[in-house]
């Protein structure tokens, strides 16, 4: 059997895999040697995409409220009532939102739909919140949204800079390659970011600067090499238009001290930056979240482009501002104009841009003005001036900031319309009409990279249910809504030719984005279409999209930074863990994957922990003004003192604690509209409860009424985390279902214990506790899968009569390595490196994710035994 070639689901370093279909839902993978994004390389996420094929929770019909109905019915029931809506009140009363994790072609049909048909501009995406101050920064700079890089400039470069991205977790092939470049040449790395990451544990030099700060560690930086004679001037004098008073304005605030102090790091650190920068002219700058989701976001973003145009370091091999992009397809839908501030194959609303779109669409109704972004669109609708949403492939409900608010918003929309592969997501719930859209392995169509490499994504399995692809869904109310010809498409082939040929008409070389070479690509070349890159090497020859050709260098000020307010005094981060993916509608599903991370937890420095009384394992409560959320406590050195860390994954379906969602403000930043994500001003206290403990379940239990509950998937089964207050006899009686019953309750110490057993296998065990002593979950987890149950004194003790060591939390999630097990190899066999490691335990060795969790046990270990 050979490999079917595809895509990754998840992130936008795009990896190309090798698919092997082995039965109806099942499939091998395997990362794509030929591919130019990973060379055979994936992460856990990518390697373990086979756990996540099975039509568990899928949506497979067309619903209208709780009532399946026909995809006739639906399809013109969502034509009627945006009909209807738009005679009423006009194109501006109806919106889409949509997201990077629809293929290109699907966007580009949605894109046609309101912008060309519609008439509206009012389709804004996810992408608002993880790309759009890249563009905007871009766009300020470059003239148009070009990322002037490829990975292949990691290889090259000899100084890696990582601002505000945790690359390790994120983008962990991309991190690899860098590594494999360390290895090979050397590289230097230096990491740019408020928390000590896994991502820093590789790195030459950590700076851990105050949140915010960005903009005057690269103004400082630029301030530098302007005094040590590192300017480019010949590029600049060529390529890029310096404003009169730049200099004079740069100048203020930029030497050492100040930077040292507004930034809050060591100067001698700082200093040593700065001679890493000046040592080597190879330098990749790469940048993600902690840069964009800022409310100076798009400042920050040209902070960054300044010292790279300033120092001629783009556009030649190794040497570049690198954007690195978030899902599989943000790159795609910048590229189809999905933003409501791009009109389409990055054009923007120009009138002469509108007037050739129309032309090229053979509509009069193109919009003439950008739409609402993210933000202002949820507001419109709760201020009731949008009536009509349709969602496609994003769960705002929980990645929206200020979700709360976006609940009530969407609860009020007279008409919402939700296009997803769940059934239950925490968006869904509020949806009119629901439609089954096709999933990973069921969709056909292109993706664009990080490096704007165009990829196919090939179906692997037959559609399930009735599900269909989203392009085939919104060409289907299109041509309901009276545009039958102009969304006449059969297959996304016809819908690529289209874009490319949007993408060169009338062009002419104005702008870089143009594939004007597949405008007439035939379905069978299509089908077998190669990866490859647009725009070349990207500005490598020095001329830029503006209309005198040459960039431009941007002024931009350090914004003040607030000191923390009484009510608020603490500062929340946000981000994502290693092997979750955003609201874990698909990782959640893997067993493995969710051994790496079990439970939402807030992140606080120790000291800021002492003061608040606060204990590691202890529930806290984190609250902003837009409201709270309980999380478990972890004290992690790597916070600064009055900073928090919390994951952005878990929702109301697998959780009643650990929303992020409903904790960041609606602010945003003014040029891009992107939210600051990564600092709300916030509070943390500890919660104190009556008893903990856990339910592990054969089958998925239903929603458990208590303070904290929230659920993972384990092998088998469900593991699911519990505390509250009262009387926990009741938990025992709602959760457990019926069967043998093995229990013994010590009033004593508080612990009650509780198993049920099926034809001697284990199908669930609940564990409560007053005094909070429980045992390890692995075990009892194991016993789900056993064949021979264990035996009553064994379930009641949790654990083997037979003395097993416990492994501790998994740290390898191929190889189910835990972190004790890891520890007591390196301490008993002393063990130095993350290769020796892997040798003694096969830890680190397949998809190499934990390879820097590793190597901080290493480090850790050596630092205890140096003292
Ligand atoms: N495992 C996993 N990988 C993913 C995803 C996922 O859900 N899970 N999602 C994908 C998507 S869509 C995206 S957008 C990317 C995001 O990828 P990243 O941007 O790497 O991830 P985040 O965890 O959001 O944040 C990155 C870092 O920014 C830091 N930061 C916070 N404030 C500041 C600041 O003021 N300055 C600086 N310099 N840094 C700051 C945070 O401490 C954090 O470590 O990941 C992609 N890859
Ligand atoms: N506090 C905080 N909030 C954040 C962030 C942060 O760092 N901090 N990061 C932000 C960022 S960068 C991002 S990208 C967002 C991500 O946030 P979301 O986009 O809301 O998260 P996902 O879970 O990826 O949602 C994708 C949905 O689409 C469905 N889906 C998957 N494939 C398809 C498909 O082909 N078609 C259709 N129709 N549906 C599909 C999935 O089942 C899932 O329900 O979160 C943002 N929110
Ligand atoms: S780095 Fe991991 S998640 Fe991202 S595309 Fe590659 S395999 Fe997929
Ligand atoms: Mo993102």
């Amino acid at each position: 059997m050979s490999g079917i070639r595809t895509t990754c689901a998840y992130c936008g370093v795009g990896c190309g895999i090798s698919a092997t279909v082995t039965g109806a839902r099942s499939v091998e993978i395997r990362g794509d040697a030929d591919h130019p994004a990973n060379h055979g390389r994936l992460c856990s996420k990518g390697t373990h995409l086979g756990e996540t094929t099975s039509l568990e929770g899928r949506l497979l019909h067309p619903m209208i409220g709780t009532k399946r109905a026909g995809w006739d019915k639906a399809l013109d029931l969502v034509a009627k009532r945006f009909r209807d809506t738009i005679a009423e009140h006009g194109p501006n009363s109806v919106a889409f939102y949509v997201s990077g994790q629809l293929l290109t072609e699907d966007y580009y049909v949605a894109n046609k739909l309101m912008k060309g048909f519609i008439g509206s501009a009012n389709i804004d995406t996810n992408s608002r919140l993880c790309m759009s101050s890249a563009v905007a920064g871009h766009l300020r700079a470059f003239g148009e949204d070009v990322v002037p890089a490829s990975y292949s400039d990691l290889d090259q470069a000899d100084l890696v800079i990582l601002v505000g991205s945790n690359t390790a977790w994120c983008h962990p092939v991309v991190y690899q390659r860098i590594l494999a470049a360390r290895a090979a040449r050397g590289t230097r790395i230096v990491v740019i970011d408020p928390r000590r990451t896994e991502t820093c544990e590789d790195a030459d030099l950590h700076l851990a600067i105050r949140p915010g700060s960005d903009v005057a560690l690269f103004n400082g930086l630029l301030a530098h090499c302007r005094d040590a004679g590192l300017l480019d001037e010949a590029y600049l004098s060529r390529s890029v238009d310096v404003p009169d008073d730049f200099w004079a304005r740069q100048g203020e605030g930029s030497d050492l001290w100040s930077v040292a102090r507004d930034c809050d790091v060591p100067p001698a650190d700082l200093r040593r930056f700065f001679e890493l920068f000046a040592a080597h002219p190879r330098t990749v700058t790469l940048f993600s979240q902690g840069v964009n989701q800022s409310l100076r976001g798009t400042d920050q973003v040209n902070a960054i482009l300044n010292v790279h145009l300033a120092t001629g370091r783009i556009g030649k091999p190794g040497a570049a501002p690198f954007s690195i992009t978030g899902q599989p397809n943000a790159m795609g839908g910048r590229e189809v104009g999905g933003l409501a501030t791009t009109l389409a194959a990055h054009m923007d609303f120009a009138p002469e841009n509108v007037a050739r779109v129309g032309r090229f669409w053979g509509t009069p109704n193109v919009a003439a003005k950008p739409g609402l972004k993210a933000v202002d669109l949820f507001r419109s609708i709760g201020e009731g001036r949008i009536k009509a949403l349709w969602i496609m492939a994003t769960n705002p409900a929980v990645s929206m900031p200020d979700a709360g608010a976006v609940r009530e918003a969407l609860a009020a929309c007279p008409f919402v319309v939700v296009s997803d592969c769940i059934a239950d997501t925490d968006t869904t719930r509020l949806a009119h009409v629901t439609l089954p859209a096709a999933g990973w392995g069921e969709k056909d169509g292109t993706v664009t990279n990080s490096e704007r490499v165009i990829s196919r994504q090939r179906r692997l399995f037959d559609l399930p249910g009735e599900a269909m692809p989203d392009w085939w869904i919104i060409k289907e109310v299109g041509r309901r809504m009276g545009w039958v010809g102009e969304f006449a498409y059969s297959r996304p082939a016809d819908i690529y030719r289209e874009h490319a040929r949007l993408s060169t008409y009338q062009n002419a070389g104005a702008r870089r984005f143009d594939i004007g070479r597949h405008a007439a690509i035939s379905n069978a070349d299509y089908a077998d279409m190669a990866p490859w890159r647009w725009g070349g090497e990207g500005f490598a020859d020095g001329r830029f999209s503006t209309p005198n050709g040459r960039a431009r260098l941007v002024p931009v000020a350090q914004a003040p930074l607030q000191a923390p307010l009484a009510r608020w005094p603490m500062t929340l981060n946000t981000g994502r863990y290693r092997d979750q993916w955003h609201t874990m509608t698909r990782t959640g599903l893997s067993p493995r994957l969710s051994s790496h991370r079990r439970e939402p937890m807030v992140e606080v420095h120790p000291l800021d922990a002492t003061g608040l009384g606060i204990a590691e394992g202890d529930l806290a409560r984190v609250a902003t003004p837009q409201g709270e959320s309980i999380f478990r406590a972890t004290l992690s050195e790597g916070q600064r003192r009055g900073e928090l860390f919390t994951p952005i994954h878990w929702t109301d379906r697998q959780s009643s604690g650990g929303r992020t969602g409903l904790l960041p403000r609606a602010l945003v930043d003014p040029h891009s509209g992107q939210p600051g994500f990564k600092a709300t001003p916030a509070s943390v206290t500890r919660v104190a409860v009556e008893w903990r403990g856990f339910l592990i379940a054969r089958d998925e239990p239903g929603a458990i009424d208590a303070l904290w509950a929230t659920r993972v998937r384990v092998a088998q089964g469900w593991l699911v985390e519990l505390a509250g207050d009262g009387d926990p006899a009741r938990l025992v009686r709602e959760l457990l279902p019926r069967g043998e019953r093995i229990e013994t309750i010590d009033s004593a110490r508080g612990q009650m214990r509780h198993a049920v057993l099926s034809d001697g296998r284990l199908v669930a065990a609940l564990y409560l506790s007053r005094d909070h002593s429980l045992p390890p979950r692995d075990w009892l987890i194991a016993q789900l899968s056993e064949a021979a149950g264990p035996t009553p004194v064994e379930l009641l003790a949790g654990r083997s009569a037979a003395p097993a060591p416990d492994c501790g939390p998994i740290v390898c999630v191929c190889f189910d390595v835990g972190i004790k097990t890891i520890l007591a190899a390196i301490a008993d066999r002393k063990l130095a490196s993350v290769e020796a490691v892997g040798a003694a335990l096969s830890a680190g060795t397949n998809c190499g994710s934990c390879r820097p969790a590793i190597q901080r046990l290493i480090t850790n270990a050596q630092e205890v035994v140096n003292g």
